[in-house]
């Protein structure tokens, strides 16, 4: 028979349910705050709840026991439809060059001004406790929180999306959805429903090449450009309106990984984007990104070879240049990630005055869409007054009750006009948010798609083209890697009509990769365009040539030197990098008899988490080291990623030449501190053709 516990003291007794017994609790009575119940009342015992005898029944009196599980079985809310998975940070915009001559919005007038933000980005597909690495289209959504009201950039890493016309979304949501009957695939693209479903739309091709190239598999949050997609409108103090295409650019470059990195990294450290977010901006290195825009007229849009107000068209940046006038800055993790990153709601439809939409259908859809699917979440029209929604700057309405109000609105007047209370807030007139007065022409009513929207293959051809060989590699094995994934065969020979009409070439390498004879081209709505190129538009092509943001793993092991780890430290760092030391164990003693605790095990941080890797190890444990597949792995993947590798002599006795690992120029000895730095700033990409067989 268990001896009485009295609950009334628990700091006096010995407490069951910690270990054996042998510890107190550390609680009020030792200076901590008092925990309490939600109505404020003090919990005396949080460990047990109130029963009817040490072994008798729980009783229903208990309040504390009741709150607590009936808060706990509502935690969780609905999560985002897309976008669940998602990671954030708290920072600031500010703008360099005013934009004065085009719209009257303070934020984008007022030079040297930091307004803060929020920003969250996520992957579209997969459930809020999928990984961070699927390739997908990444969510890149703004908050600033302007003196003028809240203003939400809803954007992606892709300049493009893939629909024209808000109707379709729902059913390309549901096609890239786990199949609705098995349930899978997770966070994935590549399935029978999705490729039907765009294989059907030929208006999907342009960003399903984007989503095939590198551009889908970013290394980083922090490498990842930003675009707001649609064409909005600027207008200035006269009314005059002028398009607007907004753009992130990451300070980092754009980086990525490759595909079999990215699928073995979703095994490692399915949190690899938001740990990184996470101790990037811990440890002082603030992701920063350029703010951009590109302005034309209604006159100059008339010029362009394709239609300003379809979703699925960039505007090339040597059509219209990107224009740089701000900067974001990223510099606080947020402190509760529920309270904040799961919490905040981001609708296209709050902008400031002086921002306005242009008449993209997509747009116009997601202007609904947006303000709806919080309701369902957050579960109330209410949503705006949790902290991370509320508006920084002054706010005052009429709008009364609903579930959870947390204000309590003074007076008898809630209503307007009304002349009873001076004191309440009244319409500001010209003051107050404008519409452009767009003259609209003699429309007729009918669900009609613009003829001006057909052409569906000569932007996906300027991005096929404006890649680097290696790149076009990289696309054409995912598409190959993707349809082979589809069972369906009449899927897969139609999208081989259409890539046709993309590039031959690509068209033939996925034909040849899936085994299958080319079919007739698709009928194309429109005549195919040659746009010429872009480079804007390449991944490799814009990678900086600076080690800023990328991590390098030294391999350690007991009696490993001392000098040559810190040499390499201090060179990796000095080049803007961070460092992780990596060991068979946890701790280990070096050479001169330090003892050190690493910051990885081996068999818990494969290289596919490093950027390039340095071993230096003594004999013994790298004969060991050469029975662990760990590490054999370690050094293929590293070389099958085209990174840089320097090594020691114990490494190359015993590791590398068991391994089918060539001595090019990105592997290389210890002694060339400066030769591995500087390879590891990029990758070899001309390695990779020995090491896969792209399409
Ligand atoms: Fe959307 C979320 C981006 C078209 C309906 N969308 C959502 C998020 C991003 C985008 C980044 C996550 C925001 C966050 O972090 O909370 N969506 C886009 C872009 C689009 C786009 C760039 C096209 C250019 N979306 C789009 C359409 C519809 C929606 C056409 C509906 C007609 N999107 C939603 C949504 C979500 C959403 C269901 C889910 C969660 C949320 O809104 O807050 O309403």
């Amino acid at each position: 028979m268990n001896k009485n516990i009295d609950h009334t003291d628990p700091a006096k007794n010995m407490n069951p349910t910690r270990g054996n017994g042998g510890e107190t609790h550390q609680g009020a009575e030792q200076g901590g705050k008092v925990l309490t119940t939600q109505q404020g009342v003090p919990v005396g015992d949080n460990q047990n709840s109130l029963k009817a005898g040490s072994r008798g029944p729980t009783l229903l009196e208990d309040f504390v026991l009741r709150e607590k599980i009936n808060h706990f079985d509502h935690e969780r809310i609905p999560e985002r439809i897309v976008h669940a998975r998602g990671s954030a940070a708290h920072g600031y915009f500010e703008l360099t060059e005013s934009l004065e001559e085009y719209t009257t919005a303070k934020v984008l007038t007022e030079t040297g001004k930091q307004t803060p933000l929020f920003t969250r980005f996520s992957t579209v597909a997969g459930s809020t406790g999928s990984k961070d690495t699927p390739r997908d289209v990444r969510g890149f959504a703004v908050k600033i929180y302007t003196e003028e009201g809240n203003w939400d950039i809803v954007g992606n890493n892709m300049p493009i999306f893939f629909i024209q016309d808000a109707i379709k979304f729902p059913d390309l949501i549901h096609a890239v959805k786990p199949e609705p009957d098995r349930g899978f695939p997770q966070a994935a693209s590549a399935h029978d429903t999705f490729w039907d479903f765009v294989s059907l739309s030929p208006e999907t091709m342009h960003n399903l090449i984007w989503l095939m190239s590198d551009r889908g598999l970013p290394r980083s949050l922090r490498m990842m450009e930003g675009f707001g997609i649609h064409t909005y409108r600027l207008l200035n103090k006269e009314g005059k309106s002028t398009f607007v295409r907004f753009h992130w650019k990451p300070v980092l470059g754009v980086q990525s990984t490759t595909w079999d990195e990215a699928v073995k990294i979703s095994g490692a450290d399915p949190d690899y984007h938001r740990r990184d977010l996470f101790e990037a901006i811990n440890n002082g290195m603030y992701p920063e990104w350029e703010f951009g825009v590109q302005l034309f007229t209604e006159e100059e849009a008339a010029e362009f070879p394709f239609d300003h107000l379809d979703a699925t068209k960039m505007i090339p940046e040597e059509l219209v240049p990107v224009k740089i006038v701000g900067k974001m800055v990223l510099n606080r993790y947020p402190d509760n990630f529920f309270a904040e990153t799961e919490q905040v709601a981001f609708c296209p439809s709050h902008v400031p005055p002086g921002i306005d939409y242009s008449n993209d259908p997509l747009l116009q859809g997601r202007l609904f869409s947006y303000l709806d699917t919080q309701l369902s979440r957050l579960g109330s029209p209410n949503f705006a007054q949790i902290p991370i929604n509320a508006p920084k700057c002054p706010f005052a309405n009429m709008q009364r009750d609903g579930h959870m109000q947390m204000q309590v609105p003074k007076g008898r007047v809630a209503y307007e006009p009304q002349s009873l209370d001076p004191d309440m807030p009244r319409e500001g007139g010209k003051k107050g948010y404008q519409s452009f007065a767009e003259q609209l022409d003699d429309n007729v009513k009918g669900r009609i798609r613009a003829e001006s929207f057909a052409d569906h293959y000569s932007q996906p051809r300027l991005f096929y083209r404006s890649q680097t060989p290696i790149e076009q590699a990289h696309i054409a094995s995912a598409y190959a890697f993707e349809l082979g994934k589809v069972d369906t065969a009449h899927v897969r020979t139609r999208m081989l009509g259409h890539l046709q009409h993309i590039d031959d070439d690509l068209a033939e390498r996925v034909a040849t990769a899936l085994g299958m004879d080319l079919p007739e081209p698709a009928d194309a709505a429109a005549p195919v365009q040659d746009l010429g190129t872009s480079k804007a538009v390449q991944t490799i092509g814009l990678s900086p040539e600076n080690l800023e943001g990328r991590l390098v793993g030294i391999l350690v092991a007991e009696g490993s030197s001392h000098s040559e780890v810190k040499k390499f430290e201090t060179a990796a760092k000095e080049a803007g990098a961070s460092v992780k030391i990596v060991a068979p164990n946890k701790e280990v003693t070096l050479d001169d008899g330090t003892r050190i605790q690493t910051d990885e095990r081996l068999a818990g941080a494969p290289s596919v988490l490093f950027d390039a890797i340095v071993s230096i190890i003594m004999h013994p444990p790298a004969k060991k080291l050469a029975m662990d597949s760990a590490a054999l792995d370690w050094f293929n993947d590293a070389y099958a990623h085209c990174k840089a590798i320097a090594y020691c002599p114990a490494t190359e006795e015993h590791i590398l030449s068991k391994l089918p690992i060539e001595k090019d120029s990105f592997v290389t000895p210890l002694d060339d501190v400066d030769g591995f730095i500087e390879n590891a700033k990029t990758r070899l990409w001309e390695r990779e053709p020995k090491v896969r067989d792209l399409a």
